[in-house]
Order: structure tokens, then sequence, then C-alpha cells
């Protein structure tokens, strides 16, 4: 039999409807073990579930609290209690607001290696430091996993990151995968599932692969997956989840569409540089330059070992900047309190902020105006602090705590740093369990005022006639298209978060502009570049767009995600056959493209010249895209 690598091994076990795994770039159609939203995303999630008339989830599913948590007003509270409703009816485990990150909690609780799961959130690929393969979906995926059990997506292809040697003492896990960005860029993993192994992958530990893998997002890759090991085993035991291990690698002499190698040993302190998680270059470079806030925490760098390096390296000293930390989970607080570190921190001036996302989604923490806010985040995004003219960059814990204490990016010094060995509090406790069947069909979903039912979407016409409402540059992430931040609690009302939204810190004027040229009967068109898309799962950048009137994009290439999402609220996504075209388009044009075939050769019309496009859609999509949308597709063919 031919040798498998592990994502091959894990891929065939789940395979729906086929025996053998297609070649790469096919559509795959695998089972998925475990679904799970986070509330930002969960509450389009849970609509959509009410919209397919689901009565029961299939797979294990949670939806967790952890983004929207401010609760300045009755909107984020609400959220909460439509998705603790809808998760007692559904079938759905609960985690409440306080219990932690959602990747965080879902790698302490819940993964297993070997599973494969989807997320409505795009880091859900953290779980592949435990020998998973989890992926970030839009909402309206993750709502169909949880009510087929099903998933499809293209086959990725398979890198393998052969480690070598061993982290130097200032070095951390979110060196190697800024080092892995500086190598692959933010568009380069597209498509790639990044199988880490070689000697140098024994030498780390869960939380720290987790940390690897999590930022896989900000490469674009499908996921990323180490191997699962003595590692791996002995994070499942400290937590009593033993029986859940399973020894899982490669087979001697599998085969992979590339390889990179990466010496730990030759790693030093990096920095990703504000505006791009791809600006990477080294701590030393930019030693001496003021900073004004310091952030610990996200569901990159938010776990017990991480945050009591962070610790170790401030004890008895103080910070001399704003210095927020953000533990991953009660569990890790818990942790963190039994060790004698919260009192450190306390002691040191950090503020113990809630275990959740915030200042990483803009949920407070926003840093000073010009001033540089150094992050252990994720992403560091044009205006995501809140802060429009701030800027962040992104480094880990030992640079974080080095650079706290004396108000300049600094270079940790290489001494060696032992942490307080506690046990991990076990935290199940927190968890709200779903109601058996028949009691969850007398329960009633709580919906407040702000949750608007999902709009009903035409079917795309035979053609698509209106005006280019937007040009943009490459690298738009979702950011720039549905910023989050303070407009969090707008996340389950479509009109409220679309017209207040929508590029509102792009182009102030562009829901006006589209709500006006759709209610004169015209669709509207975006043209972008390179990477269009990058960044979150967040469906709403598709969803709202489309409630705008939007009925195509035109960009040199797309995020993977992003694009499922298009397709998923009925907007074409194409490409052009030429990038050098995108040069003959300008915001303002009247452009047209005929939609009829969409499977045959595609053209837009502007200034009377034709200009050749590709599909950025599979073929299996069109059915979808000519009903308008994926739930109008659903309700059209769903049998049950
Ligand atoms: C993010 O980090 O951008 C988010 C907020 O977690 C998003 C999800 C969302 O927009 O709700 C993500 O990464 O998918
Ligand atoms: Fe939350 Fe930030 Fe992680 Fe997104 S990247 S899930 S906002 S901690």
């Amino acid at each position: 039999m031919k040798p498998l690598n592990l994502v091959e091994k894990i891929l065939k076990d789940h395979l729906l409807e086929a025996d053998e795994l297609p070649a790469a770039g096919e559509l795959i159609k695998i089972k998925i073990d475990e679904a799970f939203t986070q509330d930002a995303t969960g509450t389009m999630c849970m609509l959509q579930l009410q919209a397919m008339g689901i009565s029961r989830v299939k797979p294990l599913s949670v939806n967790f609290v952890d983004h929207s948590m401010l609760q300045s007003g009755f909107r984020n509270p609400d959220d909460h209690e439509f998705l603790k409703s809808s998760a007692k009816k559904l079938g759905i485990i609960f985690s409440p607001p306080g219990t932690g990150i959602c990747h965080f909690t879902n790698m302490e609780n819940f993964v297993k290696p070997g599973m494969t799961g989807v997320g409505a959130d795009s880091h859900t690929v953290n779980a592949g430091g435990a020998g998973a393969i989890f992926m970030g979906a839009g909402g309206y995926d993750v709502a169909l996993a949880m009510a087929t059990g099903a998933y499809t997506m293209p086959m990725p292809s398979v890198t393998k990151v052969n480690l070598t040697g061993q982290l130097n003492k200032n070095v951390m896990a979110m060196d190697v995968i800024l080092k892995m960005l500086e190598i692959v860029g933010v568009k380069g993993g597209k498509g790639i599932i990044f199988e880490y192994g070689g000697p140098g992958a024994k030498t780390l530990s869960l939380t720290e692969r987790a940390t690897i893998t999590n930022m896989g997002a900000e490469m674009g890759a499908t996921t990323s997956i180490f191997p699962s090991d003595e590692n791996t085993k002995a994070f499942l035991e400290s937590r009593g989840r033993g029986g859940d291990y399973q020894e899982l690698s490669a087979d001697e002499g599998a085969e992979y569409a590339n390889t990179i190698d990466v010496n730990l040993s030759d790693i030093e302190p990096l920095v990703a540089i504000y505006p791009s998680p791809g600006n990477v270059e080294k701590m030393k470079d930019h030693a001496g330059t003021k900073i004004h806030q310091v952030c610990v925490g996200s569901c990159t760098n938010s776990s017990y070992e991480g945050i009591a390096m962070f610790a170790e390296a401030l004890k008895g000293k103080r910070v001399v900047v704003d210095t927020l930390l953000y533990p991953g989970s009660r569990s890790v607080s818990m942790q963190l309190a039994d060790a004698g570190y919260l009192k450190d921190l306390f002691q040191s001036g950090v503020r113990i902020m809630e275990n959740g996302c915030g200042a990483c989604i803009g949920q407070g923490g926003s840093p000073p105006s010009k001033s540089i806010t150094l992050r252990t985040f994720n992403r560091n995004f044009p205006k995501r602090s809140g802060t429009d003219d701030a800027q962040a960059h992104l480094i880990s814990p030992l640079v974080a705590a080095a650079s706290a204490l004396t108000g300049e990016m600094t270079v940790p010094e290489e001494k060696e740093i032992k942490i307080v060995e506690v046990p991990p509090v076990i935290d199940t406790d927190s968890f709200i369990m779903p109601l058996p069947q028949e009691e969850a069909e007398k329960e009633d979903i709580v919906m407040g005022p702000n949750i608007m039912l999902l709009p009903d979407f035409d079917p795309l016409p035979d053609e698509v006639k209106g005006e280019v409402l937007l040009k943009l540059e490459d690298n738009i992430s979702t950011d720039d298209i549905q910023p989050a931040g303070t407009y969090l609690p707008l996340r389950s009302n479509v009109k409220e978060y679309a017209m207040q939204a929508t590029f509102r810190l792009v182009d102030g004027t562009f829901a006006e502009r589209s709500v006006a040229h759709r209610d004169a009967g015209g669709y509207g068109f975006i043209i972008g570049g390179e990477n269009y898309g990058q960044g979150s799962s967040r469906e709403h950048a598709a969803l709202c767009p489309r409630w705008l009137g939007i009925r195509a994009v035109i960009v040199k290439t797309f995020a993977r995600i992003h694009v499922a999402n298009l397709v998923n609220f009925g907007i074409v996504p194409m490409t052009f056959k030429n990038a050098a075209d995108y040069d003959k388009i300008k915001q303002g044009d009247t452009v047209s493209f005929d939609a009829t075939n969409l499977d045959g050769d595609l053209a837009l019309t502007v200034n009377g010249e034709s200009i050749p496009l590709e599909p950025a859609f599979d073929k299996d999509h069109i059915p979808t895209l000519k009903s308008g949308g994926a739930l109008a597709r659903f309700k059209e063919t769903y049998k049950g």
C-alpha cells in the first residue's frame, strides 16, 4: 500500500461518497466530527439552522461566547441568550462568556487526535496542534456541517515542514510561526495543509504547537497539523483525557507536494510590523522604538505556559506602559492563580482582563492615538485595534514582557526561565449541556429585538448589469470589508450592520451609494487586487455586501474562506484571466456580464470592451449561485 502522510490518513478515514482521495483542487466531501461557532458568527449560524428547519444537530457541536463580551447595552447579552437557548434546543453544548476563547477552550476540552472539525472562525485551525484536521469556515458552512455532519472543500495539497534543532531561550513558538510567515507570506498557504514534523517538532509542547497551527490562518492555509505523540498524550492526560489519546504520524516514505526546512535553533526573536502579519522583521532591528501599550493573550498566545513565561520575565519588576493580559480560559486563569502568578502579575502592574478575545477584536483595550502597541495576537490589520492611526506589531510573550518593562521594543535576554509546575484546573462545569430531545422540543428560542431574521435573496438574473461601486487594492481583509470592533453588537442584524459598517473604514459613502444603486434596479460590482478577503471567516463580509446589492466581485485572487462565503450568499466571485485588465476598470464604470451559462466563457463588458474572466467558484456551485445563495438552494433540495 502507498505510504500516506498524516493529512491523507485522516482525510481518507473521513471520506464520504468516495473510496479514494481526489487530486488536489478537486472537491472532497468529508465526515465532520465536531462543528462549533463563536458568538460573533454563531447567531447567523443559528438563524441559518432555523431557516433550514433543523431540529437537532448531528456531530458534536459547541457554541462558544468569547468575542462580543463588552455588553454595553442589550445587544451582546441578547445574542448570548439566543445562542444559549438555540444550543439547548438543537443539541449543542454552550460555553458561556468567561469560560474562554473558543479555540483554546476547544483544545482543552474537545479536540482529539485524528478528528475532523469545522468552526465559524478562521483560527479553528488551532486544533491542528493536537493532530486533528480542523478548518475555519463561514457560518453557513458550519450550519450545514451541524445539520448534516459533512463538509465539502477543495482537496488541499500537503506541504511538509521539517523542523530540526531547538528553540533558543529567548525565542518562542510565536517566532516560529512568524518565521513561517516570512517564508510563505500571507497568501502562499492557499490550498495547502502544512504538516509539521521532524525532530524539532518533538521539542515543542502541545500549546506551542497550537500557537504555530493557529497562525497558519495568516498564511491563507487550509489548515496545519502536528503529529500526535508523547507531548499530545501529556496534554490530554493532564486534563483527565488520557483516553482520548492515540498516536498518529505519517507513514515512513510518505509523499508531499513540497517540503520546507526550518531549523528552530536559527530563529531569533521576530516581529510582524503593522499593517500585516506578513511584514516579518528581526526584533533587534527595531530595538529602542518607543511603545505605548502591550497586550498579551488571544487564541494564539494565551496558554498557561506562555503566560507563565511572561509572568516570570516580569517578576519583581514593574511595567512602564499600559499592559493588558487576556488569559485563554477560566481554566488558565485558575492555574495562574494556583501557581501564584496572578498576584505577581498584579504586583507588576499588569491589567488582568477577561478570558476572551478582548483587544484582539477591538472589544476594549484600544491604544492611544498615533501610538505603537505590541501584541501577542495574530492580526494587525489597519484599524483593527479600534484606533485608526495606531500601529500594532505582533510579537511573542517574552518580547512583550521585555518591552513592557522598558517602554521600548526590546529583545528579551537569553536566559533560562523555569515556570511553576502546577496541574491544570479542569473546568468542565462551566459548560451548559443541551436538553434531551423530548424536553428540547418544549424549549423556546429567545430572540431579542436586535436579532433580525435572515433576508430572502432573489435568484441571479441572466444579465447582471450595474456599476462598479468600489475599486480596491491588494490584500483587502474582511476587517476592511466588514469591520468588527465597536460594530460587533450588530452581528445579528444584517441591515444595521450593512448600513453602519460595510467598507465604512475604506469609503464612508459605500453603503448609501450601494442602496441607492440597488433600489434603482442596478446590480453592484466590486473590483479588487490580490488576496481579496484575507483574514477572518466572518460571512457578514459577503452577507452585508449582498444585502447592499453587490452581485459580483472581480479580483486578481481570492482568499479561501471568503470566496466560499461569497458563493453562499449568491455573489458571483470571478478573477481576471489577465491580471493587467484590472487597470482597464474604474470605479463608477457601467459594467455587465452574461450569467446565462456560468460554465462557459465568462467576460465583463466595460466601456465597449470585453474583458475575459475566470470563475473563482467550482462548477458544483453554479446551482447555488443561480438560486441566489446557499440557503435558497438548500431549501430547494434538502430531503432531511
Ligand atoms: C477574527 O479574529 O478576525 C475573528 C473575529 O475571530 C473572526 C471571526 C469573526 O469575524 O467573527 C475570524 O477569525 O474568523
Ligand atoms: Fe478571538 Fe482574536 Fe482569536 Fe479571533 S484571533 S478568535 S478575535 S482571539
